[in-house]
């Protein structure tokens, strides 16, 4: 494979049972990788297994900011990206390492930004479908009245783009840096213009760790749609 101009960004809190295996894993997929795991102070051992994994592998330590947060940490791994691309993936494999490559044949077109939706869900528990449902289609709702760009999954937490196309996003406060749907935030404010490609993924289910979504989580989210 050609050399990939693209880092992966990996947010982290507590996922030692799965953050080496899947460093290891994207890399065998994709040779020249490089991977930022942004760890918001894991009270297990799930950076020194990132540092152990090799040198493709950047950590950065969160333990002592102010504001902890998915979107906060996200955007700190945006913003040491030093390739011309990123795409963000969870650490406990509910994306799957593989469609890393669909991402990649996406660049092909030359994309400002790069979206994965689930094409299936394995076993989600009806609440879990409900709560969803619900969130798609206030977040569809906000973003009609703002004349924005609507992709198929607005809130997918597996996407990614060009680095100099999303750093001036982030200085927008519009931002919910508490928040953990990044990419909602930036459609809120994207320009029309902006090219847009998606790919389709099947969303696994965690197998091993803890969730950390909670009602923090939902509170800011409910905030950054009205
Ligand atoms: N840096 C950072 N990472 C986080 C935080 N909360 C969750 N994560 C990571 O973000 C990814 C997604 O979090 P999950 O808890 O799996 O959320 P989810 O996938 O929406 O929920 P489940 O389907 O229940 O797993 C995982 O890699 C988590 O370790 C946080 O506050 N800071
Ligand atoms: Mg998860």
């Amino acid at each position: 494979m050609e050399v990939v101009n693209l880092t992966v960004i990996i947010p982290t809190l507590n996922e030692e049972e799965n953050i080496g295996r899947l460093c290891e894993t994207i890399r065998l997929l994709i040779p020249q990788i490089l991977i930022i795991v942004v760890d918001d102070g894991s009270t297990d051992n799930t950076r020194e297994l990132a540092r152990h994994s090799g040198d493709y592998v950047t950590v950065i330590d969160r333990s002592n900011r102010e504001i902890v947060g998915l979107t906060a940490s996200i955007k700190e791994g945006i913003e040491n990206c030093k390739t011309e691309y990123f795409m963000t993936i969870d650490g406990d494999f509910q994306h799957p390492p593989e469609s890393l490559l669909d991402a990649i044949k996406c660049l092909l077109d030359d994309p400002d930004v790069i979206i994965g939706f689930r094409i299936k869900v394995e076993d989600w528990p009806f609440t879990r479908k409900l709560m969803s449902f619900t969130a798609q289609f206030l977040a569809h709702f906000s973003l009609r009245l703002r004349h924005r760009q609507i992709p198929k999954d607005v809130m997918s937490g597996f996407f990614g783009g060009k680095v100099e196309v999303f750093l001036p996003l982030l200085e927008n406060n519009v931002l919910a840096l508490k928040g953990y749907k990044l990419l909602f935030d930036i459609l809120k404010i994207l320009p029309r213009r902006t090219k847009i490609k998606q790919f389709g993924y099947v969303f696994k289910n965690r197998e091993f760790g803890d969730s950390k979504i909670g009602k923090t989580q939902i509170w800011e989210f409910f905030k950054s749609v009205f």
